[in-house]
């Protein structure tokens, strides 16, 4: 992915959960796009900052550190939280309260773009012989997916009280290959997802957008069209996994990872009170 020469850099991009898988990636491609990448997450950063970036450690959960991280900044992408399932309690913390710590401290900073790395599983109970696009109703698969929805209302909350705006990537599945079938529909390559950030970051007038981020797949069970100004034009294809991916046991017809498209999310749990 290459920036276009149209874009000025930010002077200060944040990037939550930068330490985390994704993050990594970005930390990486939107060097271009900022004078200083300012990184955080609740562990440790290694490598440690470098040339053009800074690295403040805190919690999501924290609204005071929060607001610590988004001071200063010119927009947001916001990559932190739980990213699997666990329990409504260890979500609430880094997912729901986390998201609303940025809102707030965006619009207390005056901070106008957001753009948050929502989840497929925010319509996760959606059946795999189902096409769906942004207009449909959410069917969350999990608390982990309840937390995206919640974000997504925050997003749409946020712009229509304060004119932040945001782009809320339901990002598929973003890992270096596809690992299963069902990844073979949802895969999403590191540099389309970093050009969906990108796209995120310098579409003007995006309100509150939702884009599914899938690549160029053979197959897909989202249609992208309600986020053509967007631009976005994946360039990669699961296809080279297929033949790895169908050498690998098949699950039986009825595994969740073959009727619905959040596969194990909508099985997971029920989770143990503490
Ligand atoms: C996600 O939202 C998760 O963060 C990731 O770990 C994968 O499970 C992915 O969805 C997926 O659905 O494959």
């Amino acid at each position: 992915m290459t920036q276009s020469s149209a874009h000025t850099p930010f002077n200060r991009l944040l990037l939550t959960g930068a330490a985390g898988g994704l993050g990594k990636v970005l930390r990486e491609s939107l060097r271009p796009y900022a004078r200083i990448l300012r990184l955080s997450d609740i562990t440790e950063m290694a490598p440690a900052a470098g040339e053009h970036e800074e690295v403040q450690i805190g919690d999501l959960a924290d609204k005071t550190a929060v607001d610590h991280l988004v001071e200063g900044v010119d927009a947001i992408v916001h990559f932190g939280g739980v990213s699997t399932e666990r329990s409504f309690e260890d979500i609430l913390g880094p997912n729901i309260c986390g998201i609303f710590h940025i809102y707030e401290a965006a619009r207390r900073h005056g901070v106008k773009r957001v753009v948050f790395a929502s989840s497929n599983h925010v319509i996760g109970f959606y059946r795999q012989d189902q096409t769906i696009d942004a207009s449909a109703a959410r069917r969350p698969d999990s608390y982990y997916g309840l937390s995206k929805s919640y974000g997504e209302d925050l997003a749409s909350f946020y712009f229509d009280r304060y004119g932040i705006e945001t782009v809320s990537i339901r990002i598929g599945s973003s890992f270096s290959e596809a690992q299963n079938l069902r990844m073979m529909n949802t895969w999403l390559s590191y540099d389309d997802l970093t050009q969906l950030v990108e796209r995120g970051l310098f579409t003007p007038n995006v309100g509150h957008t939702v884009v599914y981020g899938a690549s160029n797949n053979a197959h897909v069970w989202w249609d992208n069209r309600l986020a053509n100004h967007l631009d976005y034009q994946p360039k990669d294809s699961s296809e080279q996994f297929r033949a790895k991916v169908q050498a690998q046991p098949m699950p039986a017809s009825d595994d969740p990872l073959m009727v619905y498209q959040g596969g194990a999310f909508v099985a997971a749990g029920p989770f143990d009170d503490k």
